[in-house]
């Protein structure tokens, strides 16, 4: 397989933009080689300046739940380019997406857009602590919010108190009100509270964690962080980025009944545009400017052509019954069958799935944390990745990372794909 023209697209991006890159993963540290620059999506595939075609399991990180360039989100974004861009101004389109989203997503009554989920989460936390008079945040090991400064902590040596900075240009102040604990561990967060009366203004947490790999809630640890907010007086955050609409029509919160304070939102919602939200109560969306104290802006919030895409994404999600259904059926599929010639290779692993989201992990498991996470074999991972991609299967390019299904994948991809792990698994062992 040649990938020449990316090899050069490369070299020229690197003498522009920082890294070559504008979004670190996409650069292929993890995994080694040189990303293969893409030209075009269609369906299930992406297709690269070498013409190399793919079978995409990345999705552009999770968003594209209807694969790529799907003709009615085409038909709406050009229609909406037609009228104009952006006005700065309100248009009915914002209130048609939010009314969409809150018929959907359980615990939200009113909801803001932003461009990012970054934004989303920044925004939520700085909400939270308005709301509380709070300053402290707890978060978890290796669930990832986004890269706003109060997200990149890592556990200090004050664990139970406070974080240390996780990135060069982190303040300590910054680290000081965060606190990081283990995931799946809600005996730590009771620790945390204790140790932090009146102190904590929100626990933020991806239910089913996707950007440690693929981790699962372990069974009562979703309703343990919402009793224990609700004890001390803590907002629980829903941090549903990846998760909403991807592992169900109403996220992690309807499919395990657990409900938040707040939601943040990102991904399918933008249907590929960038889209970003975060909803809850309206008590406590009632404090957001300009209607409340708590300031939060931005210029491209509720862009037209976003919320186009997002619109004619959530109508498919939300009338299309079988929708879910059909998605869990190829995620299983696929699981199932790397698991299996995982096993018939004798390769340690463990596999995961909820909804049309996935991981595999090159570790016996179980992974129910990030210390756990850590044991996988990333080389390993690494080889298996530019084995499948030579085949033409696009897994995400580092093992810390989920995988997604779309409903433009076939019961034929899946199988192609796991005959392919077959040959891989046999060729690096
Ligand atoms: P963005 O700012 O990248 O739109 O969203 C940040 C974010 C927030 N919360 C969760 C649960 C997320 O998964 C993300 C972003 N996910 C990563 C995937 N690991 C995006 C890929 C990337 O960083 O390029």
């Amino acid at each position: 397989m040649s990938i020449e023209r990316s090899i050069a697209a490369f070299a020229r991006a690197r003498n522009v933009i920082a890294g070559g890159v504008n979004s670190p993963v996409r650069a292929f540290r993890a995994v080694g080689g040189s990303p293969v620059f893409i030209k075009s999506g269609a369906g299930a595939r992406m297709r690269d300046l070498d013409d190399n075609d793919y079978v995409d399991y990345v999705l552009s990180w999770g968003p594209l739940i209807l694969g790529h360039a799907h003709p009615a989100v085409v038909k709406a974004v050009t229609a909406a380019a037609a009228r104009g861009s952006s006005f700065g101004a309100p248009t009915e389109a914002e209130s048609e997406l939010a009314e969409l989203v809150i018929s959907m997503v359980p615990s939200i009554e009113r909801i803001r857009f932003t461009s990012s989920g970054t934004e989303a989460t920044m925004s939520a936390i700085r909400l939270a602590r308005g709301f509380t008079k709070r300053d402290a945040i707890v978060k978890f090991a290796g669930c990832y919010h986004g890269h706003g400064d109060a997200f990149l902590i890592a556990a200090g040596s004050g664990a139970l108190t406070n974080g240390v900075p996780n990135s060069p240009g982190i303040t300590e102040g910054v680290a000081r009100d965060t606190i990081v604990l283990p995931y799946n561990d809600a005996g730590a967060l009771r620790e945390a509270f204790e140790a932090n009366p009146e102190r904590i203004a929100a626990v933020i947490v991806e239910p089913y964690a996707g950007n440690m790999g693929f981790v699962l809630p372990a069974p009562g640890y979703l309703r343990s962080l919402r009793a224990l907010c609700s004890e001390f007086g803590a907002l629980l955050v829903f941090d549903e980025v990846m998760t909403g609409f991807r592992v169900g029509r109403g996220g992690v919160q309807a499919r395990d009944g657990v409900l938040p304070d707040l939601t943040t939102l990102g991904k399918v919602i933008g249907g590929g545009l960038p889209v970003g939200a975060f909803g809850g109560r309206a008590e406590i969306m009632a404090l957001l400017s300009p209607e409340g104290p708590v300031y939060q802006a931005g210029t491209l919030s509720g862009n037209p052509l976003a919320m186009a895409a997002g619109i004619a994404t959530l109508k498919i999600v939300r009338d299309d019954a079988t929708l879910y259904e059909r998605l869990e059926v190829l995620t299983r599929l696929l699981t199932a069958g790397l698991h299996a010639v995982f096993e018939k290779h004798e390769v340690p692993h463990t596999t995961a799935y909820a909804g049309s989201m996935f991981g595999l992990f090159f570790t016996a498991g179980p992974v129910r944390d990030l210390t756990g996470a850590m044991t996988a074999d990333t080389a390993k991972y690494g080889r298996f990745f530019h084995g499948m991609l030579e085949r033409g299967f696009y897994l995400a390019p580092a093992q810390f990372e989920a995988g997604f299904v779309s409903t433009a994948h076939t019961t034929k991809d899946i199988e192609q794909t796991i005959g392919a792990a077959d040959e891989v698994l046999a060729e690096i062992e």
